[in-house]
């Protein structure tokens, strides 16, 4: 996968130089003049590095990058100062509010590519580690709790539907109980990659504890994310997801799913989700409940 910067310059000739240069090493970059341009990308866009220069307006640049650093959604993302001032103290000072690097002008590419990777690269390592599961490698629920309010943002600027659906693995312990607790890791283990490989790209998919999964669907409504849920029941239920031994080990879980509808939290949504669950236990397991 390519990664997504964003350069902020007023010099177009070196923005674009720079672009056509970072395309050239797997790198897709944006570009745009000033603050007001960048902002509109970034609420559309999901970059993963921005470069700015600030010289031409500092006031502005300075109150921009307070503001990426205190938003929940872009805290994260690396800021990389491309300066024309050379000083120790602007570096300290862009430093003091949180950037991640500073380079300044006239620059070498193989400096600014070089420092690029590193942060990319430190970036991904941070992400694995804070935001994955260590035995399913699917995000984990601090992701999800991080990402679904952002999920929720953009369905509510586009007034489109949202559904989840909570997945809690059937007779899990009798498994372990069985086969023994490896066993039942090489389970989950497949049971998360048959999820990841059944949803989309845009959808979000976490492991939310135990033998327990979550999935949001963004433009989905409850029907047609319980016949999406639904195809992964089938697969799971007809396919063997580990094997040990020489054995093959099948898994079904028992569904439900919600359609987030204004008003509600995300507490009382997964709730709502969960409700299903139970009944779909009760009615006999195996089974997607709306
Ligand atoms: P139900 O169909 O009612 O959901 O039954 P269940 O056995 O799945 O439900 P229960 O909540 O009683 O048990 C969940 C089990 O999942 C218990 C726990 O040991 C097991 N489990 C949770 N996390 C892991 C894990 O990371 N690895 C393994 N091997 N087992 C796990
Ligand atoms: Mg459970
Ligand atoms: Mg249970
Ligand atoms: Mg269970």
């Amino acid at each position: 996968m390519m990664n997504r910067l964003l350069i902020v310059d007023q010099d177009s000739d070196l923005r674009e130089e720079l672009r056509s240069q970072l395309r050239m090493d797997g790198f897709e970059a944006d570009g745009c003049e000033g603050i007001e341009a960048a902002k509109v990308l970034i609420s559309e866009g999901n970059y993963e590095l921005i470069i700015l220069d600030p010289t031409s307006e500092p006031n502005e640049h300075h109150f921009f990058i307070k503001e990426i650093k205190q938003t929940e959604k872009l805290k994260w993302v690396p800021v990389f100062i491309l300066s024309q001032s050379a000083s120790v103290e602007d570096k300290l000072f862009y430093f003091d509010l949180g950037v991640d690097d500073y380079l300044h002008k006239p620059f070498h590419y193989k400096e600014i590519k070089a420092k690029i990777q590193g942060i990319l690269s430190r970036t991904s390592h941070f992400e694995e580690m804070a935001f994955k599961d260590p035995l399913t490698k699917i995000y984990n629920r601090r992701f999800f709790d991080h990402q679904i309010s952002v999920l929720l943002q953009l369905t509510q600027r586009h007034q489109t539907p949202i559904s989840l659906a909570f997945i809690d693995a059937d007779k899990f312990k009798s498994i372990n109980d069985t086969y023994g607790h490896h066993v039942g890791d090489l389970v989950l283990m497949g049971l998360a990659s048959a999820i990841r490989t059944h949803v989309r790209s845009s959808d979000l998919v976490a492991r939310f504890g135990g033998e327990e999964f979550v999935i949001a669907f963004p433009n989905a409504n409850a029907q047609q994310a319980a016949v999406r849920v639904n195809e992964i029941l089938n697969y799971v239920r007809n396919n063997p997801i580990a094997e040990h031994d020489g054995e093959q080990r099948y898994v079904t879980f028992s569904s439900g799913v919600a359609q987030w509808k204004p008003g509600m939290t995300v507490k009382s949504w997964i709730h709502l989700a969960d409700e299903g669950v139970y009944q779909a236990k009760a009615e006999g397991r195996n089974r997607v409940i709306i």
